[in-house]
């Protein structure tokens, strides 16, 4: 690592003029904090929390003086906090010292987003939704990051000393990954975040090493400052696997007191560590039906060891062992009778659709169908199926949609509310370029994760505009231009990849272009781009209805599950994850099914090419480094989009026998040109250098 993020610390606030000159995004979205000299009183005992929200607000409130007081009132939770103001002068109020700190965050946030008198004659509480708003980073200690597209790992990025080296000695964090720690702790605690988990779901159990534990110990003591308590995913078969244990079985006594002897080191180590995040039984991964035992038990014996400390169990519902011919039917199937077996401290994380973080995916069933047991959203911040780094995607507009459905459909205010833990996590898109997260751009997507997570009644638009604001101004004349960008990127992308409810017609692996002819005999079918688009000369889709498909309607509520069953209620934008249309079907426009596949894909061609003619017309308004970074990748976006639309209309062409329609630009890649396209990535390389040549 470089010292990029030691310099972005150094020079925040008092060299902003000269920072924002040469926006390389290493000061996220505090790139426009301009030098301030706030008066800011303390009526509570300073610690290293207060220090923050004071330093913070002495150097870029440029209102009134600023009191900070610790004081409960009722209705408030712990990171609750009260703005109020008179003369003048604000004051902000909260049961803690973390619930200080957000409000100096959120006063400052007002100032850059509405300007500094945003704040007068205003009294107001915020209280945040969910009690646990985390990170999750699938790093492992060898520095990759799975699915990461912005670097290697913040935390795993050098070798991990050997236990005899790290007996009674406390390692030093080197100055470079200490700024990078600092920055990226403060850029949670500014929109709220106060949990993250260390490290991988494909979890090593070295983990768990004393020597692992030390460092963890360390990141635990920086990011405490921020109110952000640190968790570790961890390996089920790790009593076996490290320490030489005849079994893993959860029900064997050896190994519960294996589980009970590492909280407590844990815990003696880091008095506040937040718990356990566990994939057991998924891709291969240990976990506790090995020895014929259910998620329950597995769930519940580490939910004992860690309860004694306060500590939680999330554990992933991210399962697909093959109970239903239907993929998207079997984390339901394999959770949704062990409702109410789960102990109290522990949380079922589940995806946000039942497949797997695509472009677009229905909610998952298992909202709202576990009324006894606590559940949990995953987000996925990192872009594995949404073009990696390269492809400009705000995410806000998704999670807005999908938030807004488990609200409609799945009960999900009243479900939170009966929880004592109300949690979500995102998978982060943190690595360590000196961007933290591959373009600048990418940056809104970890900040809309962490306002959402704060406040699900926020608007995308809202998160969409507060960013902007805070990365280049909100009187900037291209603020607009940019906010529409953001706004429009997703339903683009979902477009030029996968419209009308297309599924999983990713290229194998690395999950970056089209592969929708992908079909490997002898393995799993439903690995196979095949199996999810089930094309034939009659039509397109996976019949998911109870009348003639797989049934997986039925596992939503009725408020749902008819509308998707009736192919003419189901949403066109759902159409082909939950039907097996014709090419003739008449879709909700009015055109034919293949006619409307033509539309959208040239449309998401058209959206990625007006995206970049929108950042065009900002030259000379944006910071000429991040608008040369961005440009490019947008060009890299258009190759893409007209890649996805070739691949995809000259394949699906070879079923539906009909013409490209008039409206649509004739592909300029040959079906047999993309098939020969193969990117030779791994899953953790960033596929830009390697693509195919654009023709235009
Ligand atoms: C898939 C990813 C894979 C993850 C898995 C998971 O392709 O890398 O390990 O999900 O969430 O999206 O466990």
């Amino acid at each position: 690592m470089t010292n990029k993020h030691l310099l972005a610390l150094l020079t925040l606030s008092a060299f902003a003029a000269i920072a924002h000159a040469d926006n390389d995004g290493s000061k996220l979205w505090f790139v426009n904090n301009t030098k301030a000299n706030a008066k800011v009183v303390v009526k509570t005992k300073a610690t290293s929390t207060t220090d923050i929200a004071v330093n913070e607000l002495r150097d870029a409130w440029h209102g009134g003086q600023v009191t900070l007081e610790r004081k409960s009132a009722k209705g408030l939770t712990r990171e609750s906090f009260t703005v109020s103001q008179k003369g003048g002068n604000v004051t902000i109020t909260s049961p803690s010292d973390a619930g200080l700190m957000y409000g100096a965050y959120h006063l400052l946030r007002l100032e850059q987003t509405l300007g500094k008198d945003a704040y007068r004659d205003t009294l107001f509480t915020e209280t945040p939704e969910h009690n646990i708003r985390m990170l999750n980073h699938w790093d492992n200690l060898n520095g990759t990051v799975e699915r990461g597209y912005a670097g290697r790992s913040i935390f795993w990025n050098k070798p991990v000393p050997d236990a005899s080296a790290v007996k009674g000695k406390n390692l030093s964090t080197s100055d470079s990954q200490l700024s990078t720690l600092t920055l990226y702790a403060r850029a949670n605690a500014s929109v709220g975040i106060n949990g993250t988990v260390l490290n991988n779901v494909n979890a090593s159990p070295k983990m768990l090493s004393d020597s692992v534990l030390t460092m963890v110990k360390q990141y635990a003591d920086i990011l405490r400052p921020y109110n952000i308590k640190v968790y570790l995913a961890v390996n089920f078969s790790s009593p076996a696997v490290l320490d030489g244990l005849k079994t893993s079985d959860p029900l064997d006594k050896d190994v519960q007191k294996w589980w009970a002897a590492k909280a407590k080191k844990i815990y003696s180590m880091i008095p506040d560590f937040g718990g356990f995040l566990v994939k057991a039984n998924s891709e291969g991964q240990p976990g506790p039906m090995d020895f014929g035992r259910t998620h329950a038990d597995g769930a519940n014996m580490l939910a004992k060891a860690l309860k004694p400390f306060g500590g939680i169990v999330m554990w992933r519902a991210f399962v697909y062992s093959p109970s239903d011919p239907d993929r998207a039917k079997q984390a339901y199937i394999e959770f949704k009778d062990l409702d109410g077996k789960f102990m109290d401290n522990v949380i079922i994380q589940i995806k946000n659709g039942p497949i797997d973080f695509q472009p677009r995916e229905p909610y998952s069933p298992l909202f709202g169908a576990m009324p006894e047991t606590q559940e949990m959203a995953e987000l996925q911040i990192t872009q594995e199926y949404l073009g990696h780094s390269n492809h400009i995607c705000f995410l806000g507009t998704m999670w807005e949609e999908f938030l807004n459905d488990i609200k409609k459909y799945a009960n999900y205010t009243n479900n939170l509310r009966g929880y004592k833990y109300r949690a979500i996590a995102g998978v982060a898109n943190v690595g360590d370029d000196a961007n933290f997260c591959g373009n600048t751009m990418a940056q809104s997507n970890w900040y809309a994760f962490g306002r959402l997570a704060w406040n699900s009644n926020l608007t995308s638009k809202e998160i969409a505009r507060e960013w902007v604001a805070q990365e280049i101004g909100k009187d900037n004349k291209s603020a607009r231009t940019l906010e529409n960008i953001l706004l429009m990127s997703r339903e683009t992308v979902v477009d030029y990849m996968m419209p009308l409810g297309f599924h999983h017609i990713f290229a194998e692996g690395h999950h970056y272009g089209p592969q929708p002819w992908q079909n490997n005999p002898g393995q799993r079918a439903d690995w196979q781009c095949v199996y999810y688009h089930r094309a034939d000369a009659k039509g397109v889709g996976f019949d998911r209805t109870v009348k003639a498909g797989s049934g997986a309607t039925a596992q939503y509520p009725a408020s749902f599950g008819n509308m998707v069953e009736n192919i003419n209620t189901c949403p066109d934008k759902y159409l082909l994850w939950f039907h097996h249309a014709d090419w003739n079907h008449k879709c909700q426009t009015g055109r034919t099914l293949w006619n409307e596949m033509c539309y959208r894909y040239q449309n998401g061609l058209n959206g990625a090419r007006q995206m970049l003619r929108m950042w065009n017309s900002t030259e000379g308004n944006i910071d000429s480094r991040l608008f040369n970074d961005i440009q490019e990748k947008m060009h890299i976006q258009v190759r893409d989009a007209e890649w996805w639309k070739d691949a995809c209309l000259n394949y699906f062409q070879t079923f539906s026998k009909q013409p490209i329609s008039d409206t649509t630009e004739p592909p300029v890649h040959s079906l047999n040109e993309v098939k020969k396209i193969r990117l030779g990535i791994s899953n953790y390389e960033n596929p830009s250098a390697k693509l195919l040549n654009s023709k235009r």
